[in-house]
């Protein structure tokens, strides 16, 4: 599990931006003591400061639960797919993919089940993105060379995806597609 640590240096970084801005707003009271009454604008950045705080700690605190960090992380998935991006395309494989010589097969998948991507990149940095035949971006996880990144997901409907590149990586950026089915 990397998501962890990760997830925990970004609280860290969060608390100490706070502690920072928290620090200087009070430093910057202290020095306009004596300005009483509400016509002290400081009055006025102290509540604007609050709302705020308590808007996006609302939405912080209600938006967390569905980040992709604790997507059906205790799940076992059903299927798993493995995903090597290069200029340009995509070789998907329900087996391992040999990095000399990559090759890719049709890729059907369960509706309703998880699946797994363990998507990587045999080049530069690339994109994978998944969209439903509606071209709506449903998904996607970035391909990058010496990492695997995982990308769990569970189709509700039964049809053609598609994968589009997402990170510009060359002149046939544009081109680098592949696609799957779910049934
Ligand atoms: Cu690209």
């Amino acid at each position: 599990m990397q998501q962890q640590p990760i997830l925990v240096l970004f609280l860290a970084l969060a608390g100490i931006t706070t502690i920072v801005f928290t620090y200087i707003f009070v430093s910057s009271k202290k020095a306009a003591q004596s300005e009483k009454g509400m016509s002290n604008p400081l009055k006025k950045r102290f509540w604007f400061s609050l709302i705020l705080f308590v808007i996006l700690s609302i939405f912080t605190t209600a938006t967390l639960p569905d980040s992709p960090y604790y997507l059906f992380a205790d799940e076992t998935p059903a299927k798993v797919v493995h995903v090597a991006a290069r200029q340009f395309t995509f070789f998907l494989s329900e087996k391992a993919i040999d990095p000399a010589s990559p090759t890719g097969e049709d890729i059907e998948l369960p509706a309703d089940e998880l699946v797994e991507f363990r998507v990587t990149s045999l080049d530069v940095n690339h994109g994978f993105a998944i969209y439903n035949n509606s071209n709506r971006l449903i998904t996607q996880v970035q391909a990058m060379p010496g990492y695997v990144n995982r990308l769990r997901y569970k189709f509700k409907e039964p049809g053609q995806y598609d994968i589009l590149c997402l990170e510009y990586c060359g002149m046939a950026h544009q081109a680098m597609r592949a696609s799957f089915t779910v049934k």
